[in-house]
């Protein structure tokens, strides 16, 4: 039998992140004069850093040169890293850890990945980093979700066929990417968002053992 693998997404699968970088994104909108509601927020999930300050920039209207422009991205995420820094244990999603355990009780191989150029910090704060085989971040992609690049990287590196893995993301872009990769995705939120993915849960506190025993036959 060949062997399965398993992808997390961080923001929004492991931890809530969303909100601390919903507020860094305020505070820099709100400096430059105009407000980001929670409802734009949900425009930057599992998109980079880079294309977030474009879309803010562009809902304030607001031009800058590429000086600016990546004093702007430093500056947010210095706010951000303030946030990221009181993490602990206390801030991962429910039942992620059960589910961690599960897969790893199995020896079953385990990558992140993520947009997040912050992803190995926040997993070492909340605790979780020892679980991961592979960490593909912000820092080792070219291309940004919907391109499969970031789980094709994690499949390599678990030396698992892209095929026989399968990954958590709570993002369409994230969705998108696994599907374009060959993997089966799973769509953790909203089901109506997610509807692209081949399974839908609300949250880890619906799969239950039966569910990734099938996924491991
Ligand atoms: P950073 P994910 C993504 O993480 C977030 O969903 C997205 O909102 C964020 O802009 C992106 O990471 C980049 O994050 O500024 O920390 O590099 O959902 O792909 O784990
Ligand atoms: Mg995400």
């Amino acid at each position: 039998m060949q062997k399965i693998g398993f992808i997390f997404d961080l923001d929004g699968v492991i931890v809530d992140t969303a909100k601390y970088h919903y507020l860094a994104w305020r505070k820099l909108a709100n400096e430059l004069g105009f407000d980001f509601t929670k409802e734009q927020n949900e425009l930057f999930k599992g998109v980079s850093r880079k294309r977030c300050l474009e879309i803010l920039l562009d809902i304030g209207n607001i031009e800058a040169d590429q000086e600016q422009f990546n004093r702007w991205m430093v500056d947010k995420n210095i706010d951000y890293l303030a946030y990221i820094e009181k993490m602990d244990a206390s801030e991962i999603l429910p039942d992620v850890p059960r589910v961690l355990t599960y897969l790893k009780a199995r020896k079953i191989p385990i990558a992140l990945g993520s947009a997040s150029k912050n992803a190995k910090p926040i997993l070492e704060k909340v605790g979780l980093l020892p679980y991961f085989d592979s960490i593909v971040d912000g820092n080792s992609v070219s291309k940004a979700k919907p391109d499969p690049e970031v789980f094709l990287i994690a499949a390599r590196n678990l030396g698992v066929d892209a095929k026989k893995c399968v990954v958590f993301e709570d993002a369409v872009a994230g969705i998108q990417a696994a599907n374009k990769a060959g993997m089966l995705s799973i769509g953790i939120g909203d089901a109506d968002i997610l509807s692209e993915a081949s399974h839908n849960f609300k949250d880890f506190t619906e799969i239950d053992d039966n569910f990734l025993e099938k996924l491991l036959n």
